[in-house]
């Protein structure tokens, strides 16, 4: 087969997608997501001027040898744009390869691990009363596992905490919102949460918890003995991981178990985390991880250590994303869990796909290849708006991480 054309389509139905679509000489095209929140026009500029033209006329089947010529062949490897750059290339190519050989990308990755993809569900509220609520309403829904995040007293923002319930997405038009942050309330108030909701639940719900990268790792590790009672699924980027061998305070004065990595880019991040065995699910994805063909070694070196993947899933990452990361999930045997946060209906509109929720878990479908569509009518009615993510600042002025 020969690749002849890519196009680089951007949308905005309810917040920006960037998706590249790959065309060959015989009629079969190919689908990659190529979002990053906030930085969205970088990879835009960075596919349509430098990645394009470097993979016309290649076989869209050399899906090893396309991904070290755009990671090696960069000379400036890494990073997130040009990661996510590779990791749309990569999944338009599988998609391209499963609609080729009439099956769907799980098979070609394996085949079925496992029937179905556990998920987890986003419960917020603007306090603890509210967030148990909302933590009922998935329960209704037939999740089996939820992640809880509550408003902190004293502050008038926090991570996670926002108007849409389904459908929350944090970034937004203008310039950065700016949130506000005390570790101390929040070290506080996080484990009051958990006792509450172990106490109207009980103990067989999967409960998660994401720090959002706002401690240092003492203060992690303080976190995670104060929710050893509560026996969490897991607590998430508790630290942020730049220094990998900070876990290593984290790891010797808790078990809560840890999971990492949303917006780590390669192995390269990850690899002290994993060999010492420092976490126990590793959260990067398909979109910002260099694509199936990196995640997929990940996962194997994650396997030998007693990793788990536990990969981003939220609304910044298109459906093709969400059904990439569902033929890696169902295929590999250390899957743990996959985040999902529902998509509004004009994004499942534009992107029409094969994978759903049932009772608690996701099915992929078993459409060839990946399984989602490109409406490109209906994208051009949404066109691209400006956004970013919000900043932190601690409640003396200083700039945190948000
Ligand atoms: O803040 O994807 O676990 N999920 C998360 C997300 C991230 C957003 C940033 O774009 O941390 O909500
Ligand atoms: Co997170």
């Amino acid at each position: 087969m020969k690749i002849i054309a890519a196009d680089v389509l951007v949308t905005c139905p309810g917040r920006n997608f960037v998706t590249l679509r790959i065309q060959t000489e015989e009629g079969i095209y190919g689908l990659g997501d190529a979002t990053l929140n906030g930085r969205e026009m970088a990879v835009v500029s960075y596919l349509r001027e430098h990645v394009v033209p470097c993979i016309i006329g290649r076989d869209p089947f050399e899906t090893e040898d396309i991904w070290q010529y755009l990671y090696r062949g960069a000379y400036w490897r890494g990073g997130p744009v040009t990661m996510t750059a590779i990791a749309a290339v990569d999944m338009a190519l599988w998609d391209i390869k499963g609609k080729a050989l009439n099956t769907p990308v799980y098979n070609l990755l394996g085949g079925k691990s496992r029937n179905r993809v556990l998920v987890y569900g986003h419960a917020n509220g603007v306090d603890i009363a509210e967030t148990s609520d909302e933590v009922a309403k998935y329960v209704a829904l037939g999740y089996k596992a939820v992640r809880a995040q509550t408003g902190i007293p004293g502050l008038s923002s926090t991570y996670g905490v926002a108007q849409e319930k389904l459908y929350y997405e944090p970034a937004a038009t203008g310039l950065p919102p700016e949130n506000l942050w005390s570790t101390e309330q929040y070290l506080l108030h996080v484990p009051k949460l958990f006792e509450r909701l172990r106490l109207t639940f009980g103990d067989d719900l999967h409960l998660l918890h994401d720090a959002h990268h706002r401690l240092t790792p003492i203060q992690a590790a303080r976190l995670g003995k104060s929710l050893e009672p509560h026996h969490l699924f897991w607590l998430e980027d508790a630290v942020t991981a730049e220094l990998q061998e900070g876990f290593r305070i984290v790891r010797h004065h808790t078990t809560t178990p840890l999971a990492l990595g949303e917006v780590f880019n390669s192995i390269w991040d990850a690899h002290i985390l994993i060999t010492e065995q420092l976490i126990d699910y590793i959260r990067m994805t398909i979109v910002h991880s260099g694509g199936i063909t990196h995640l997929k070694k990940i996962a194997a070196l994650a396997e030998i250590y007693h990793v788990q993947t536990g990969c981003h899933g939220a609304t910044d990452l298109s459906p093709i994303s969400m059904a990439a990361a569902l033929h890696f999930d169902i295929s590999i045997h250390n899957f743990g869990i996959q985040e999902y946060m529902r998509h509004t209906k004009e994004t499942d509109d534009v992107f029409p796909h094969a994978y759903y929720f049932a009772d608690g878990y996701l099915h992929p479908g078993d459409k060839p290849g990946l399984g989602v569509d490109y409406d490109v009518k209906l994208a051009e009615r949404f066109p691209y708006a400006r956004a970013y993510l919000p900043v932190n600042r601690k409640l003396d002025g200083t700039m945190w991480n948000w």
